[in-house]
């Protein structure tokens, strides 16, 4: 098979990569080792930026995300048993929207299926070739037969552990990592919402946040010990768990029920620079990785493939290999920003085991001055309503 552009992962990045490569008339295949049902069984990612929303509009997705997505004006960060309010739209003139990864991923899915692109689900032993020659190759293994694809450029949109950053050599690469010192327990549930707008939770017994995916389903998270197993954390205990970690009035509206799903997620920061070896591109976690405090993984994979799109068309159009050389450069600049301030949400959130009763004390100053000054609350709202790219 021989296409323009072969695409490891079909995550967000793959999936919207390919569909602003179709828009741009560009060529392109999507390799997935996973099933469909599995890729769309990850709960992840809940808020968007408006960039990322723009995009997903040019993608051709915009009618089920206007119709469902919550528009969110603001945060309420919660310490010392108040909460503070971060109004975005006061702020920035800008909001977010609360629109679940799996709803994203569903309808460019669908999206994809309508232009009749291909997408070869279940691909095994997927491995890159020829990477820095004008003639890259993929093969791969499907239904036991062993196929490959020719092409000009690859895109590596296959998430943290894919084979793409691994195949670029060390003496090429050069990584940044952070690992944190505790885990998200993360609950779904059909249960209201426990306010309207976020509450991310500061609190002596560790983080929490209160998200949501609908007006009657709630998605939460508690701070958990990294060698907490699902099987410690029966539904009682949860909520339990949570309550105590909420002021009293979000405590008395939270409506406890059965979780349709439960997982325990490591918090990490990664950065691999550059984004790129050759003809080989990496876009979205398989280039960088941030805890989700500031919820920007899913929004930093959007403006990756945006720059990573435009210098395609850029390239198909005149090719000129400017925006391709500049890709890297471009991407992580923005990449760094989204670093720096979900290092900071946690930083500011969190209970880290070996804090002293200094760095206790220095933390709660922060909260408090952002609670009073209004130029701290913009730093932070311009932050969470997404960097312009
Ligand atoms: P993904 O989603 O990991 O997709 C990569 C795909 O590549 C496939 N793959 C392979 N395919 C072929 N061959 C191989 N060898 C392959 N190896 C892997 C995988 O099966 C998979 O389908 O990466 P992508 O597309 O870059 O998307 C990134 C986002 O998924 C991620 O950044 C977000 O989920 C992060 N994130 C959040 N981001 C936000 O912007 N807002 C949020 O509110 C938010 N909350 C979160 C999050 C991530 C979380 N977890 C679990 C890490 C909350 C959580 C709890
Ligand atoms: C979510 O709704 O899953 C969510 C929201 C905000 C975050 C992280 C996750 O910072």
């Amino acid at each position: 098979m021989r296409t323009q552009v072969a695409i490891i992962g079909a995550g967000p990045s793959g999936l919207l990569l390919g569909q602003l490569l179709q828009k741009n008339g560009i060529d392109n295949v999507i390799l997935e080792q996973r099933s469909g049902e599995y890729v769309l069984s990850r709960v992840r990612a809940g808020l968007i930026e408006e960039g990322t929303v723009g995009l997903l509009e040019r993608a051709g997705v915009r009618a089920r995300l206007h119709r469902e997505g919550l528009v969110h004006e603001g945060i309420e960060i919660s310490f010392g048993g108040r909460r503070q309010r971060i109004d975005f739209r006061r702020l920035t003139g800008k909001a977010v929207t609360v629109y679940g990864q799996t709803e994203i991923t569903r309808d460019l899915m669908e999206a994809r299926s309508t232009t009749g692109a291909p997408t070869l689900y279940e691909a095994a032993a997927v491995s890159l070739h020829d990477i820095t020659s004008e003639r890259p190759r993929v093969r791969y293994r499907k239904d036991g037969v062993e196929a490959e694809i020719q092409c000009d450029f690859i895109a590596g949109c296959d998430g943290f552990h894919g084979i793409s950053r691994q195949i670029i050599p060390e003496a090429a690469i050069r990584t940044y990592e952070r690992v944190y010192p505790f885990g998200w327990l993360g609950v779904l549930s059909d249960t209201p919402p426990v306010s309207q707008e976020l509450i991310y939770v500061n609190h002596e017994r560790g983080f929490a946040l209160c998200s949501m995916r609908s007006q009657t389903r709630s998605r939460l998270y508690i701070q958990c010990g990294l060698d907490d197993n699902i099987e410690d954390w029966p539904d009682e205990r949860f909520w339990e768990e949570l309550k105590l970690r909420l002021d009293s009035v979000a405590a008395a509206a939270i409506v406890t029920g059965p979780s349709m799903e439960k997982s325990i997620a490591p918090l990490r920061s990664f950065v691999a620079d550059p984004m790129r070896f050759g003809r080989l591109f990496l876009a979205g976690d398989a280039a960088h990785i941030v805890p989700p405090t500031g919820a920007k993984g899913l929004n930093l994979a959007a403006s990756d493939v945006y720059y990573l799109s435009q210098a395609l068309a850029e390239f198909y159009e005149t090719k000129s290999t400017r925006s391709l050389d500049t890709y890297s450069a471009r991407a992580l600049a923005r990449v760094w920003q989204a670093e720096r301030f979900s290092w900071w949400m946690t930083r500011l959130l969190h209970c880290f085991p070996q804090d002293t009763g200094f760095d206790r004390k220095v933390q709660r100053a922060e909260l408090e001055y952002l609670a009073r000054s209004v130029p701290a609350q913009t730093a932070l709202a311009e932050n969470y309503v997404g960097l312009p790219y």
